[in-house]
């Protein structure tokens, strides 16, 4: 029995089940009045989720909301900084290309391309070592914090309507994945043991 065959095997398994642990992240909130600093007492609702493909250097931006008593007029993330303060725009401004503007209710899906200015605030780039690279590199790590919220500012609330502070999701599917590699891999292993042992 060819062993190199079976370990080359596991191995291309286990690579098929890696990008989806090491090379995304996503981060998710519900857009809330009540998160707003200070709170906007909207009674508006919604929920943001962001995916970070690292292969890619892209940005997912998934939202949806309604219930606004103002009309959208801007929507963006703003970082980094703690929660129950407010901090300066990192993301396209002044608004995420095609997000619905006017409205009281919608939805939005929309990936950017993290390697391009355009997908950021210049001051943001200017303030985190003046490379879309740094830019890109200090957003994640306030995603990854919990230190950058999403907010949506209305014609009643210029200053943010309802807000979402962005926190790392667990992906557990990911993890079973890569579990059920390494226990394919271990099969494998002690399987090219006995058939090594029978010779
Ligand atoms: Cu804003």
């Amino acid at each position: 029995m060819n062993i190199n065959r079976l370990v080359f095997g596991a191995l291309i398994f286990i690579s098929g089940a890696l990008p989806a642990v090491a090379h995304e992240a996503k981060y998710a909130a519900p857009l809330l009045g009540s998160s707003e600093v200070p709170a906007s007492l909207s009674p508006a609702s919604g929920s943001v989720l962001i995916t970070i493909d690292f292969d890619l250097v892209t940005m997912r931006v998934e939202t949806n909301f309604s219930g606004l008593l103002g009309t959208v007029t801007a929507a963006h993330i703003h970082c980094c900084t703690d929660p129950g303060t407010n901090v300066g725009v990192a993301t396209q401004t002044p608004s995420f290309t095609g997000f619905p503007l006017g409205v009281t209710a919608g939805t939005y899906d929309h990936t950017f391309d993290m390697a391009l200015a355009s997908s950021y605030n210049a001051a943001f780039i200017t303030n985190h070592g003046g490379l879309v690279s740094t830019a890109f590199n200090d957003l994640v790590a306030g995603l990854d914090a919990g230190k950058a919220y999403f907010n949506l500012h209305t014609s009643v609330f210029t200053g943010g309507e309802i807000r979402g502070l962005l926190s790392p999701v667990p992906e557990p599917e990911s993890y079973a994945l890569l579990l059920a590699g390494l226990g394919v891999l271990t099969l494998f292993a002690r399987r090219n043991k006995r058939e090594t042992a029978h010779g």
